[in-house]
């Protein structure tokens, strides 16, 4: 089998450049102009910027650790752009970038990497953006999001039999839609093929990406799979898709024709979006331990923000924009920076809140043991 070229439609010199395979994509386009890619220019840049912030947040003692996400946000804007409000959304621990395009905000993002948090985002707000928790678990999110589907696809089945479908957006019928993000690593979990296999068998509305940042840790995508991982979609019948992952059109135009295509009843869509973690896989992590430095530096150039930058330049883009850009993309990290710190540890019992939405014995029993036990320090030296 012969691999067609990655979709693309700008190049890494940020000219418009479509490979032969864009062409069936290209009309997602007409919905975005100018003003959107500076919107996404901007979302570039605060990412990185907050990325920024918390590795040294991180080096300082302030974070446990930190999951940088430099190099990947090209893909991640686009596929954040595609997206309605009303979709669902499963990350992994990378998706920085989509957090905040979902409302979950950046220092929700930054508490959790402080320890701040049991886990959840906002406890004030339970929906968060339809932007579900981060999973560090490789793999368990793909499940979480077939099953989710499988959820919506039954809701609208339901809904259809009681003649309630709305009429939805440009002639499409309306209905949700999930979107879930992994590695290139987490396509060798067993639950990454299981998730695909529920999929298939019941055509859920999902959109599976597989973020190919070439590495898991250390172990370089290629010893993982011989074969180009859109292939591993295309085996389990599902339609699938390679695209440049440092384009943020490219993901726009393709994330959008699947979860489409998922909406109206098509089944779901597998993105594989080739792009490069430019960063360490955490702050735990040595990468000039495992990588050849000329791979970075091949990569950097590609950098997707650049790549951004020059397609905004050749569109006649000023000068200030960009400037504007970064300096509102510094004082939004500042700001996390400023209010992560003074952020309040929660109560040790706060664990037992929002477990069950009702009392539970367990929970009880639970509580009452760490009170016991905070208990029988008082009076210690
Ligand atoms: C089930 C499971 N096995 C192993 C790990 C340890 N682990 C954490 S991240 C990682 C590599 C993941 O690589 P990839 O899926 O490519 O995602 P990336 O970190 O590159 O975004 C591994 C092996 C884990 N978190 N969960
Ligand atoms: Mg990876």
């Amino acid at each position: 089998m012969i691999d067609p070229e990655p979709i693309r439609f700008i190049d890494a010199e940020g000219a418009y450049a479509p490979s032969a395979t864009a062409a069936e994509y290209a009309s997602e386009l007409e919905s975005v102009g100018e003003s959107d890619f500076r919107e996404w220019y901007r979302q570039m840049v605060a990412t990185r910027a907050f990325d920024t912030e918390c590795t040294h947040l991180q080096r300082q003692g302030q974070l446990a650790l930190w999951v940088p996400s430099v190099g990947q946000e090209g893909c991640q804007v686009g596929l954040a752009g595609a997206l309605e409000p009303r979709d669902h959304v499963f990350p992994a621990y990378r998706e920085h970038l989509v957090a905040r395009a979902r409302g979950v905000g950046f220092l929700q993002v930054a508490a959790q990497f402080r320890g701040l948090t049991h886990g959840g985002w906002d406890v004030t707000d339970p929906a968060n953006g339809n932007f579900h928790l981060y999973t560090l678990v490789l793999g368990a999110q793909t499940q979480h999001a077939t099953g989710y589907a499988l959820g919506q696809l039954l809701d609208a089945k339901r809904r259809e039999g009681d003649g309630a479908l709305d009429a939805g957006e440009a002639g499409t019928p309306t209905g949700e839609a999930t979107m879930v993000f992994f590695g290139d690593g987490t396509t060798s979990q067993g639950e990454a093929s299981e998730a695909l296999v529920f999929a298939a068998s019941y055509q859920t509305p999902e959109v599976f990406v597989v973020q190919n940042n070439r590495w898991a840790i250390s172990v370089p995508v290629a010893r993982q799979s011989r074969t180009p991982l859109y292939r591993r979609g295309l085996g389990f019948g599902i339609r699938s898709a390679q695209i440049d992952g440092n384009d943020p059109l490219a993901a726009y135009a393709v994330g959008r024709r699947f979860l489409r295509e998922a909406r109206a009843g098509g089944g779901p869509g597998y993105i594989e979006a080739l792009t490069y973690r430019i960063g360490a896989h955490t702050t735990s992590d040595d990468p000039t331990r495992y990588r050849a430095e000329g791979e970075l530096e091949e990569w950097q150039r590609k950098d997707p923000i650049l790549r951004l930058e020059a397609h905004l330049r050749s569109l006649g883009v000023p000068d200030d924009f960009f400037e504007t850009a970064r300096r509102e993309a510094d004082a939004e990290a500042k700001q996390v920076r400023d209010a992560i710190l003074s952020l309040p540890e929660p109560e040790a019992d706060s664990m037992f809140a929002n477990v069950y939405s009702e009392p539970h014995p367990r929970i009880e029993e639970q509580r009452e043991w760490l009170e016991r036990y905070e208990a029988s320090f008082e009076g210690a030296e």
